[in-house]
């Protein structure tokens, strides 16, 4: 009989392997700067808050179109909104690989606002991505980008040149998609073939009514990281000092070769899981009023109040124009009318199989002609 159920206690072998998971936090929940400031102008500065304002316009009018009915599901970013920041330490020729939560990244990349809204109004021609934005397409079955992330940049890896750095790709999933296998063959493979790719898990607690504590026995996410031989970090999520800093780091390493990393934002979704769902029905009540005094958006409006950046008049010239931009974004998303019929023959196929031929060719000769 054991004298302990532990196997250290037990004297069962020696180490030959150990780890540590860290976590960096720079910005506190009341705006208090914990740990070394990243380097960043003040108009960086304020370039970040007024994305993740933006953010959070843009979620709450979604919102609202749904229960109008002019939205179909949609899921919200609310309380997520530190994402931005990832855009900011991603440079032009980097990919972006998002799941259905990072509306926030997307925008900040340069992803049009009304299209956005278009995709979530059911039209695909929403993800009709401009040719210069390096996104990739919003990934609705879970954890599915991973791979896709990982062989585009093994992709860029077997294209670098001579000395030049390569491109990365960053992609964005949930604490969910970690028991997916897309993800543990996405990560292996990422830190077998050295591939540069960063993985941000944004670790919101909860997969639709699935706490994370029943979702894995994994003590943090970011140690899911060590089997794989990548390193891993836990960052505060919604601190986007910390954010930022985690992100910046392991971009270079990934551009300079030096691998993948994994990042986990340990942060919070604020909102119900979609649009279809009701989290009051499974979520307490003070979970959720704990982690609204952790707000991305409040804490960093403390900071830069206190460093002279925010005032009530900055405020308010910020929200009228960016009220605005969203207004336009959605007059301009309603407009766009019904995509044709035939679009999912032309957009499906190359070159369009026999059998559906005889389909397309009577839709040609009726529906179009509506
Ligand atoms: C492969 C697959 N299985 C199930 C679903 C249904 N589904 C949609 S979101 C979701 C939970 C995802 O949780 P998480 O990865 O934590 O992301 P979050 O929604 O919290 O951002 C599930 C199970 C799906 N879309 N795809
Ligand atoms: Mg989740």
């Amino acid at each position: 009989m054991p004298k302990s159920r532990n196997i250290k206690k037990n004297g069962l072998g020696k180490p030959v392997a150990s780890f540590e998971v860290r976590r960096l936090e720079i910005l506190s929940p009341q705006g208090k700067v914990l740990g070394k400031l990243p380097k960043l102008s003040n108009d960086q500065i304020k370039q970040i808050y007024e994305s993740m304002v933006l953010a959070r316009i843009f979620d709450g009018i979604a919102l609202k179109l749904q229960r109008e009915g002019r939205m179909l599901t949609y899921a919200s970013i609310h309380g997520q909104e530190a994402q931005v920041v990832v855009a900011l330490a991603m440079q032009k020729d980097d990919w972006l690989f998002p799941s259905f939560r990072e509306d926030g990244v997307q925008i900040a990349r340069g992803m049009p606002l009304d299209l956005l809204y278009q995709y979530w109004m059911g039209d695909e021609r929403g993800q009709k991505i401009p040719e210069d934005l390096n996104n990739f397409t919003i990934s609705i079955p879970v954890g599915s980008q991973i791979p896709h992330a990982v062989g585009a940049a093994y992709a860029m890896k077997i294209k670098k040149q001579n000395d030049k750095k390569t491109p990365a790709s960053v992609v964005f999933f949930g604490d969910g998609a970690t028991s997916e296998g897309d993800f543990h063959e996405g990560m292996n493979f990422a830190g077998a073939l050295k591939v540069p790719c960063v993985f941000i898990c944004q670790n919101n607690k909860w997969a639709i009514s699935m706490p994370v504590s029943k979702q894995t026995a994994s003590q943090t996410i970011a140690q899911k990281a060590i089997a794989y031989g990548l390193e891993g970090v836990q960052v505060d999520g919604n601190d986007v000092f910390a954010v930022y800093e985690a992100a910046k780091y392991a971009l270079e390493k990934a551009r300079s070769g030096s691998g993948p990393t994994f990042i986990e934002m340990d942060t919070y979704r604020m909102s119900d899981h979609t649009t279809s769902d009701d989290a009051s029905k499974y979520r307490p009540k003070t979970e959720l009023e704990n982690w609204k005094k952790r707000d991305p958006i409040t804490r960093m409006q403390k900071f830069m109040l206190s460093k002279g950046l925010w005032s009530a008049v900055y405020e308010k010239q910020l929200l009228e124009r960016l009220n605005k931009k969203v207004a336009d974004a959605v007059a301009k998303a309603e407009i766009a009318g019904q995509p044709l019929v035939a679009d999912m023959f032309d957009y499906t196929y190359a070159e369009l199989p026999e059998s559906l031929k005889e389909q397309k060719e009577w839709i040609d000769n009726n529906e179009n002609k509506k």
